[in-house]
């Protein structure tokens, strides 16, 4: 057996990309209410729109941020693909599949409709616990995610967001609030999803000012320091809990042997990957962060107490997502990859996704090897999947195989790097019930193995039914790993 005894085998969904109900029992706006199809990345136009037609950041914010919604505008969040009013039926196919563990986030907005009240709303409480009782009956583990990609818009527009240090109490007292409430429900959480991000993308999307550079190092250092707050309470609150950080891998190679390329690639690791692993998982900033800010003209806000908050709040676990490679060069290439966002040169020995995505599950062995060997702490893949168009057979059948061979490949590359010592305890694939897409906002990228009938121009019964995958993956659990 390659997989261990109690490896934790699931799936992983975003509050905002599966749950809708956007409005329901109190809850508040967040910036991906108001984000019309496409918000994350290039392609998705992240300029919020109002009801008074104003637009962008300078835009006047209502003083009811459900106001802030043009009619006629499509935005695919809001709905989702209702996980708000069908948890019951979707779980219960989860557990079908065997699900051991269930990756989900909590929306901040259902909690705290504005983001800085002390008083959470009780309806949204609710819903939470009424979710983590239907797991628990068929013995799912719930895996929170505490901030995945929402903020709410009130905090976005009344403070700036994570430009203000402000935000750093209104989020601990936020995830107070859950490690409190939830106390006896959940034990594993994820303090940000993909906290790496918010540097990686600006390599990843055109030529950024040193200005972003500036506003996202500051942003994220708000983001550690508030990590590292909640992950000493969550602690606090139950020393069982499990806290890990969240890093979103991507396995960067040099395109070619000249060493120009070889450093570029290593410094492009420690910008992009090791640089948020380091402070989460070792509570310092690394030596090379020194240089990173220097690059780009960088001056923090961070003060001595943020240095001792870093060194007592380090995490638990070490989770990320794989989806792909990327290579890098100092050489003019010809040959680039596009998708929803430029992800370097491409790869001669790899096949690519539909949106361009490199397929590359030994990326995933590799990448595993290198983090282990780094931060010696237990690691959990929570995302990795196929987004891809699905095709509703006459009978209602949906054949994937390509989500399968993919799914299988990098089940096998999990296999190999336990093989070699790696320490992995759980895998979650993405999207394990289509969902809307965080890159494109479309549905028709759909990651599933539970079909949901929902399209990009929001029509759809949003019935759901199990694809080919669905079924494969029931086997794969009930082998642990071994029938593939
Ligand atoms: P979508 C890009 C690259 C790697 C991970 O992405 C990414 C993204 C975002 O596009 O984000 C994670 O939906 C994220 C999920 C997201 C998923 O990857 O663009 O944590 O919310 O849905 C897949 O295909």
């Amino acid at each position: 057996m390659k997989f261990p005894k109690n490896f934790l085998w699931g799936g992983a969904t975003a509050a905002n990309q599966v749950e809708g109900g956007y409005d329901a029992d109190g809850r508040g706006m967040t910036i991906l209410d108001v984000t019309t199809a496409g918000g994350l990345h290039a392609g998705r136009q992240q300029t919020y729109k109002y009801a008074d037609g104003m637009t962008g950041k300078e835009a006047e914010i209502p003083q009811d941020a459900a106001g802030a919604v043009l009619p006629g505008e499509y935005y695919p969040n809001q709905v989702a693909v209702d996980f708000y009013h069908h948890y019951k039926e979707d779980i219960a196919l989860f557990a079908e599949m065997g699900f051991k563990v269930y990756r989900m986030s909590i929306s901040w907005t259902r909690i705290f409709p504005h983001g800085d009240e002390q008083e959470p709303n009780q309806a949204g409480l609710d819903f939470y616990h009424k979710v983590f009782a239907e797991l628990h009956k068929y013995g799912i583990e719930p895996l929170v995610t505490i901030s995945h990609f929402e903020n709410p818009l009130y905090l976005e527009r009344h403070y700036g967001g994570w430009n203000n240090r402000k935000m750093i109490d209104f989020y601990v007292h936020f995830a107070e609030t859950l490690f409190t409430e939830y106390k006896d429900e959940v034990k594993y959480w994820l303090t940000f999803n993909e906290i790496n991000n918010t540097i990686m993308f600006l390599d990843l999307f055109a030529n950024a000012k040193d200005e972003q550079y500036q506003a996202a190092y500051q942003q994220l250092h708000y983001q550690y320091v508030a990590s590292a707050k909640a992950v000493q309470i969550g602690h606090k609150i139950d020393p069982d809990n499990q806290i890990g950080c969240m890093i979103c891998g991507i396995t960067s190679y040099p395109l070619t042997p000249d060493p120009q390329d070889i450093l570029k690639n290593r410094h492009d690791w420690e910008q992009n990957i090791f640089y948020s692993g380091d402070v989460q998982c070792f509570g310092e900033y690394p030596s090379y962060a020194k240089r990173l800010w220097a690059q780009h003209d960088v001056k923090l806000d961070i003060t001595d107490e943020d240095l001792a908050e870093l060194k007592q709040g380090t995490v638990d676990l070490y989770t990320f997502s794989y989806y792909m490679s990327s290579a890098v060069t100092t050489h003019e290439t010809k040959e680039t990859v596009g998708g929803n966002f430029t992800i370097g040169a491409k790869n001669p020995y790899l096949q690519y996704s539909e949106w361009e995505w490199a397929d590359d599950p030994m990326g995933l062995q590799y990448y595993l090897e290198v983090v282990n060997d780094r931060y010696h702490l237990p690691l959990m893949v929570v995302e990795n999947g196929l987004g891809a168009i699905d095709k509703v057979e006459e009978d209602g059948s949906i054949h994937d195989p390509y989500r399968i061979e993919y799914m299988q490949e990098h089940i096998k590359a999990m296999g190999d790097a336990i093989e070699n010592g790696v320490n992995l305890v759980g895998y979650t694939s993405w999207g394990c019930i289509d969902l809307v897409s965080a890159g494109t906002g479309q549905m028709s990228k759909r990651y599933g193995m539970i079909y949901v009938d929902r399209n990009d121009d929001g029509s759809g019964t949003l019935d759901r039914s199990r694809k080919d995958s669905f079924y494969w993956y029931k086997d794969v659990i009930a082998s642990n790993g071994e029938k593939i």
